[in-house]
């Protein structure tokens, strides 16, 4: 947080909703798929599609509103249409280095499923459209999945001081996923 100056007046951003831009934008990266690679279910698909292209995923554009009091955050992902085999492309997926700390996410255009795992094993998903509005409580890991045929654009408001916890998820993954069936999405 050291990066950040304390700002402590009004602040306004817009984001574009089909496309995810944000303006004015903090940080900006992406995905490919040699970072996730170990996560899809499919390890010859994914060897397949890395033979020709380290394909993106899904790229993040964060912005930190730090006061000298709080350290809220809004993050905008847009997850690339398209699957690794059968299976629907999505988001590395972390729990927050500090356990307390929840997160509100917007799918704000495209459908998609929200993956949400806890410490104890339970699981439970949100199959989003437009507008749907997920509570991630404390504890619970979060991915993410696109099951549309264009991008799927959604917020994430958390606090920066939260942290991601990446390794528990890419230790024991999510203990389900989502694939296409019979031209639609599974979650199996
Ligand atoms: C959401 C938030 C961010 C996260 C982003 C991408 O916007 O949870 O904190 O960085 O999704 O997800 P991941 O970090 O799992 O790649
Ligand atoms: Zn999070």
């Amino acid at each position: 947080m050291e990066k950040y100056l304390p700002y402590d007046l009004p602040l306004q951003a817009q984001i574009d909703l089909l496309n995810g831009e944000l303006n004015p934008c903090g940080e900006f990266y992406e995905r490919r798929l040699s970072q996730l690679a170990g996560q899809f279910v499919d390890p010859q698909a994914v060897g397949a599609i890395l033979a020709s292209e380290d394909r993106l995923l899904y790229d993040v554009r964060t912005r930190a509103f730090i006061t000298s009091l709080s350290d809220l955050t809004l993050a905008v992902v847009r997850i690339y249409p398209g699957k690794v085999g059968d299976e629907y492309h999505f988001t590395k997926g972390h729990a927050h280095l500090l356990l307390e700390e929840p997160e509100l996410d917007l799918c704000l255009s495209g459908q998609g499923c929200l993956l949400l795992e806890n410490g104890e094993g339970d699981f439970q998903n949100h199959w989003w459209t437009a507008g749907a509005i997920s509570h991630i409580p404390p504890g619970y890991a979060h991915r993410v999945v696109n099951i549309s045929d264009g991008p799927l654009v959604y917020a994430a408001i958390y606090r920066l001081s939260a942290g991601h916890d990446y390794e528990r998820v890419a230790r024991q993954g999510f203990s389900r996923r989502v694939i296409e069936r019979v031209g639609l999405p599974a979650l199996v």
